[in-house]
């Protein structure tokens, strides 16, 4: 087998990236000597790049300690049988380039060190050859490297892949939508300078030569709230900051803007409007450009823009109480601009801003606002405004990638390859409803990931014609249920309570929460708790023992989040806009409707079970991303938070599934092919079927009956040190070999 090497300059030694074997490459002035590190040292150094090569593939302890290594010597990537497990460098490891696209291309997965391209290539090669939709699920907690893992994964198809015979300026939208959507739905958080503040789904679409032709995004619960609320520390979405730092000077002055962040008060809360990490300017040049590729005019830039400008005046939107208590404007020049922005009339947002109007016995009444329904009313609309502006880019994101070429129904020519990048489990000291649904989102992909993985199992086996021993394993469907069942189900007691206006408030819904699911095993409250576990919570929590670990929230805002209410007068305002972006997000059957929209909750469960379902449908492909430290720097390794990520990522069930019955599995031509060398009568060729050259090469190096199996097309081994003394015994070969070569040529000199 060829020598993969991969020169890293480390002082005169060159260290030389081996698949299996590490190795020293030294420059002296009698020449290059090559000196292979033995199996065994090698091992010992960088770990195994095979988790289920772990001896004690049940200890938590061992997994680190090997994540550890590797991490130490820059090797981020691990697999688990063909889940990827990538642990976040925070440094450019120079791992992307497109001699290391080359270097994954085509070759098998095993026979080359862990990579994201590896994964990459795997999916690829499988949608083409088999015509089977796949999809990459990549998952971990914030700031664990699933939207840069995301990215590159676009990069090595958008770079790699062949052009399409027609629209090739799909392969630039497809990249070119991301700093769009970024600059929208992410944002600094405490976790992640760039945190994505939304779920994302993205299929690519493959002509049948293999080219990408079209895509398509869904997108999930973008988090609203921080368009008027920022924690210490945060910021608002990256948009605001980058066309304040990077407008031109003409385009603030039409849309009212000063420079300075601090002038608004949607941007103050945070107190961090400056983040070294990120240069506002030129992102905001990125975006500019990134908008024209994805097919903006100048005109639907101007009225985004506007938009934007608009959240930003409205958060400066000021009340003060007249004689009767009630809610008047103060900020004219702010309601102008507004007027202007959103084109709408003046006089009809005050009312709107300062009025709800209510229907009764078919009359409609006026009811003033106080100052805190007012601002209510404002930061309703803030919210309402911006993320209906989110799913309209989204959508208009989709009219762009979509295929072009109308000769070639998608139905019948494409195969599609998703990518999911979702927010991960998150825990904070203070979790409300966004980290209910998110945390919820988790439980359901855990659900997925186990199922899955289990099946895949069970389906090779099968199709090898060994049998399948059933694994034992958690199955989380219990929580899920205990969130989305019908009736009984927290989502359904939410929703239940939000029906019931003005009666109904966060603690009634928590009262009734205990008194439906008191019982459940991983449901407690305070009064629900023992005397012991009572003190860390509080009247107004109840706690959710996730897969992944407790999560204790607080019940105050949930109904008010769930139910999203935006008053009717501002809807009417709203789609009286003339901003055509407006008019699209607001529209007048929504008025008419006298069914009640879909809670927020509910829709995102709904959306859940759809992207499930969209999953099922396709080949899956895992990448486990782990996020190292807190403090977003390299070189540290982390231990206690690293130890809660691989539980709650599910990492050891995950293994304890592979390993339940063979450690390791290969095709026989790979098999025979690298230990050929072991055995005389399979050396220099088997002129046989690989299958019978593999069971005459085992018999010679002695392996018990018990310690391996022959399926179909691969051999099983049960246990990692019947592999390893097979690697050792290579090693050992190649050393003789290499003293014999060296020996005879001192011999020519
Ligand atoms: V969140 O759930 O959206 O808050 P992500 O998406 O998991 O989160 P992200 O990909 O944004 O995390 O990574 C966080 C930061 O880590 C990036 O901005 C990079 O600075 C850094 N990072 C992540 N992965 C890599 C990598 N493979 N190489 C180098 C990386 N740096
Ligand atoms: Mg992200």
């Amino acid at each position: 087998m060829a020598l993969q090497v991969e020169l890293i300059p480390t002082g005169e030694i060159i260290r030389v990236v081996h698949p299996h074997r590490p190795c020293k490459l030294a420059l002296g002035s009698d020449g290059v000597r090559v000196t292979m590190e033995s199996a065994l040292t090698a091992r010992d150094r960088v770990g195994v790049q095979d988790f289920v090569l772990l001896e004690n593939f049940t200890s938590e302890a061992a997994f680190i300690e090997n994540l550890r290594r590797r991490f130490r010597e820059n090797l981020i990537y691990t697999y688990i049988g063909p889940v990827l497990v990538s642990v976040n460098p925070y440094r450019d490891l120079q791992i992307y380039s497109r001699q290391h696209m080359e270097r994954y291309r085509g070759v098998s997965f095993y026979e080359v060190p862990p990579h994201l391209f590896a994964v990459a290539d795997t999916v690829y090669r499988a949608l083409r050859t088999e015509r089977r939709d796949q999809a990459v699920m990549i998952s971990g907690e914030s700031g664990a490297g699933k939207t840069e893992a995301t990215k590159r994964l676009l990069q090595f198809y958008a770079e790699t892949c062949p052009a399409p015979e027609r629209g090739g300026a799909v392969r630039d939208r497809l990249l070119q939508s991301n700093p769009v959507l970024e600059a929208f739905g992410n944002a600094k958080t405490l976790r992640n300078d760039n945190s994505s503040r939304f779920g994302k789904y993205m299929d690519v679409q493959f002509d049948f030569k293999g080219a990408p032709v079209g895509g398509h995004i869904l997108s999930y619960l973008l988090e609203k709230s921080r368009v008027v609320h920022q924690n210490h520390g945060e910021r608002n979405f990256h948009i605001f900051y980058q066309l304040l730092e990077g407008g031109e000077e003409e385009t603030l002055r039409r849309l009212g803007l000063e420079r300075n962040p601090q002038s608004y008060l949607y941007l103050v809360k945070g107190q961090c409007a400056k983040v070294s990490s990120i240069n506002d300017k030129s992102d905001w040049k990125v975006v500019r450009k990134a908008l024209t590729v994805i097919d903006f005019t100048e005109d639907e830039v101007e009225d985004l823009l506007s938009i934007v400008a608009s959240v930003l005046h409205l958060g400066n939107i000021h009340f003060a109480a007249n004689e009767e208590s009630n809610a008047q404007v103060t900020t004219e020049n702010q309601l102008k601009y507004l007027t202007r922005l959103l084109g709408v009339e003046g006089s009809t947002l005050r009312e709107a801003l300062t009025h709800r109007k209510i229907i009764a016995k078919g009359e409609e009444l006026l009811s003033p606002l106080n100052l805190e329904q007012a601002a209510y009313a404002r930061d309703a609309l803030a919210k309402a405004v911006y993320s209906r502006t989110f799913t309209w880019l989204v959508a208009k994101i989709n009219r762009s990638l979509a295929s072009k070429d109308t000769e070639t129904p998608s139905w019948r020519s494409t195969t599609v390859l998703g990518l999911l990048d979702i927010y991960g489990f998150e825990v904070f000291q203070h979790n409300s409803f966004e980290q209910f649904c998110i945390n919820y989102c988790n439980e359901k992909l855990q659900q997925l990931f186990i199922e899955l993985t289990l099946k895949s199992e069970q389906e090779e086996y099968e199709a090898e014609g060994i049998a399948w021993e059933p694994v034992q394993y958690f199955n989380n469907k219990i929580i899920c249920d205990l969130v989305e069942e019908k009736f009984k189900g927290i989502i359904s007691i939410l929703d239940e309570e939000c029906l019931r206006p003005g009666e109904a408030t966060d603690l009634t819904f928590l009262e009734k929460l205990e008194d439906t699911v008191k019982h459940h095993p991983h449901f407690l409250t305070h009064k629900l708790a023992d005397q012991r576990t009572r003190k860390s919570l509080g009247r107004e929590d109840f706690r959710l023992l996730h897969y992944a670990g407790e999560v204790t929230y607080s019940v105050t805002g949930f109904l008010d989040k769930n139910n999203d209410l935006l008053f009717r007068n501002l809807k009417e305002t709203m789609c009286s806009s003339e901003n055509p972006i407006m008019s699209q997000c607001f529209d007048r059957s929504e008025l008419s409707d006298k069914k009640r929209p879909e809670t927020v909750a509910t829709q995102f469960k709904m959306s859940l079970l759809q992207l499930v379902e969209i999953l099922k449908s396709k080949e899956p492909a895992y990448v486990r991303c782990i996020k190292p430290n807190d403090a977003k720097q390299p070189g540290r390794f982390d231990e206690v938070l690293i130890r809660h990520q691989v539980k709650y990522l599910g990492l050891m069930e995950n293994l304890r599934v592979r390993r339940a019955g063979f450690a390791y599995r290969r095709k026989y031509e790979a098999f025979l092919q690298r230990y050929k060398s072991l055995c005389p009568e399979t050396w220099p060729t088997w002129a046989g079927r690989p299958q019978d050259g593999v069971a005459v090469l085992v018999r010679h190096l002695g392996y018990k009956p018990e310690e391996y199996k022959m399926g179909r097309t691969k051999i099983f081994i049960r246990f990692p040190k019947t592999l390893f003394a097979t690697e050792d015994a290579l090693e050992i070969r190649r050393q003789s070999l290499a003293t014999k070569i060296q020996a005879t040529w001192r011999g020519f000199h």
